[in-house]
């Protein structure tokens, strides 16, 4: 490791005992900020990197509930405000049972970054809680809900802090928070993003993540004159990312044969069509966390416990969660004549995956400028809420497009190296340099 490198990193890891993922993240960062800071002295004298990695502000509090059996429940929320030099805080909030102030550092870190390189002005932040939705009735995340609303209610608003939904958050849990929030305030304001369309939600909010992702897909193939149609790809997860990465992969011409679940991975030989795709919903609803029904349902093969990166595909896409393709599924990947690894979930790939990538000459897509689109139109619908105007789907499909256009273009410009694209470098100095020359400007806050 680079000496300045190690010696950045030796304080990141005192100063934040444990917290793997968040260490983690911030030194796939720092390994490509480090020698650009190196050539623009202005970031290190003001200490641009140090403040960088150091919430504004982290809320932690007690979210008490009542289960359906009438015992008193206690999970542990969080709010990560973490940089607001270009905007108010922005960023989802995740309810599953593995999150810990280190995960939504580590997410609101790279919200950071991914917010600048959607050309809108959103800071950076994440929240989210213990809570696990499996197996809960709708009373029961109703009242979660609330209870975590009324806390967090005093700390965002429309022009300090905007949630939006994550892993356990989708559109019913927006729903309840959004509620209980108008009536703490009595007031009827874009504080959430991913809301329901009659009331204040962008349409297309539910699709972004995925479609924005295969948007990235398709501009990285495009730099090889190379395009979607004919490819066949696997897919991770089987919730709103997978889904919107799915319909629009169908719908370009490429082949989705595989999706997974804490349970295992399904094998579809055919491919995913429409109504394969939808079932993914009902799956999601049931809260139960699991894929096999899927295997009964449309006679694909399940294999259970296992990864769906021991397939041959040309894109394979993580879309669940951190750390979900290791250094040896890579391994395995590209031993198969994989032509692109693309992070539709935030940091979905171990640390040693992007180098070994590059080394082959396959593709990397970096979570942060791959699945960008989500957010991006979570901007779009904070835009739509300030002028109490909804845009039509082909509006929001066209800005989207052009969003995700303009991210590769940023990526291919800070990541040039030699004939290739470092995407991991280009989506860091990328979303670094507007963030970096605001905090300048703000002075030493
Ligand atoms: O990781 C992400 O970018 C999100 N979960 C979406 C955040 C948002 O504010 O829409």
């Amino acid at each position: 490791m680079d000496p300045k490198v190690k010696a950045f990193m030796d304080k990141v890891i005192a100063k934040n005992p444990g917290e793997d993922e968040f260490i983690q993240a911030v030194q796939e960062v720092v390994e490509k900020l480090i020698p650009y800071v190196e050539e623009n002295p202005k970031y290190k004298v003001h200490k641009i990197l140090e403040k960088l990695v150091e919430p504004e502000r982290v809320i932690m509090f007690r979210v008490p509930w009542v289960n359906d059996q009438g015992e008193v429940e206690v999970n542990r929320g969080f709010r990560v405000e973490f940089n607001s030099a270009i905007g108010p805080y922005k960023g989802g909030l995740r309810f599953h049972p593995s999150v810990t102030l280190s995960t939504l550092k580590f997410l609101g870190f790279e919200q950071i970054l991914k917010n600048s390189l959607t050309t809108l002005p959103m800071g950076g932040g994440k929240g989210g809680s213990d809570f696990n939705p499996k197996g809960k009735s709708d009373n029961e995340i109703m009242r979660f809900c609330q209870s975590f609303m009324t806390e967090l209610s005093r700390h965002i608003g429309p022009n300090t802090d905007v949630p939006a939904g994550d892993i356990g958050v989708g559109g019913r849990e927006i729903g309840y928070m959004f509620g209980q929030y108008k009536r703490l305030r009595n007031e009827f304001t874009g504080v959430l993003t991913g809301k329901g369309l009659d009331w204040g939600g962008s349409i297309l909010r539910p699709e972004a993540t995925g479609y924005g992702a295969v948007y990235f897909v398709d501009e990285m193939l495009k730099t090889k004159g190379d395009k979607i149609a004919g490819k066949t790809v696997a897919l991770s997860g089987f919730g709103n990312v997978t889904w919107g990465a799915a319909r629009k992969f169908t719908e370009l011409g490429a082949k989705v044969v595989t999706i997974s679940g804490p349970d295992g991975y399904i094998y579809d030989e055919k491919g995913l069509d429409e109504e394969k795709i939808e079932y993914l919903l009902e799956l999601r609803a049931s809260n139960n966390d699991v894929v096999a029904p899927y295997a009964q349902e449309f006679g694909a093969e399940f294999f259970p416990g296992k990864r769906p990166w021991e397939r041959k595909v040309d894109i394979a896409m993580p879309c669940a969660i951190q750390n979900e393709l290791s250094g040896k599924d890579a391994e395995m990947l590209i031993k198969n004549g994989v032509q692109i690894i693309a992070e539709a979930s935030n940091m979905g790939c171990e640390a040693d995956v992007p180098e070994m990538c590059f080394k082959a000459g396959v593709m990397f897509g970096p979570g942060k400028a791959v699945n960008a689109g989500g957010v991006a139109v979570s901007g779009l619908e904070m835009s739509q809420n300030s002028l109490r105007f909804n845009w039509t789907a082909d509006e929001v499909d066209e800005k989207l497009k052009k969003i995700m256009s303009d991210i590769h273009a940023t990526c291919a410009k800070y990541g040039k190296v030699g004939d290739k694209i470092d995407y991991v470098q280009g989506a860091n100095i990328g979303g670094f340099v507007k963030v970096a020359d605001a905090m300048i400007a703000q002075g030493h806050v």
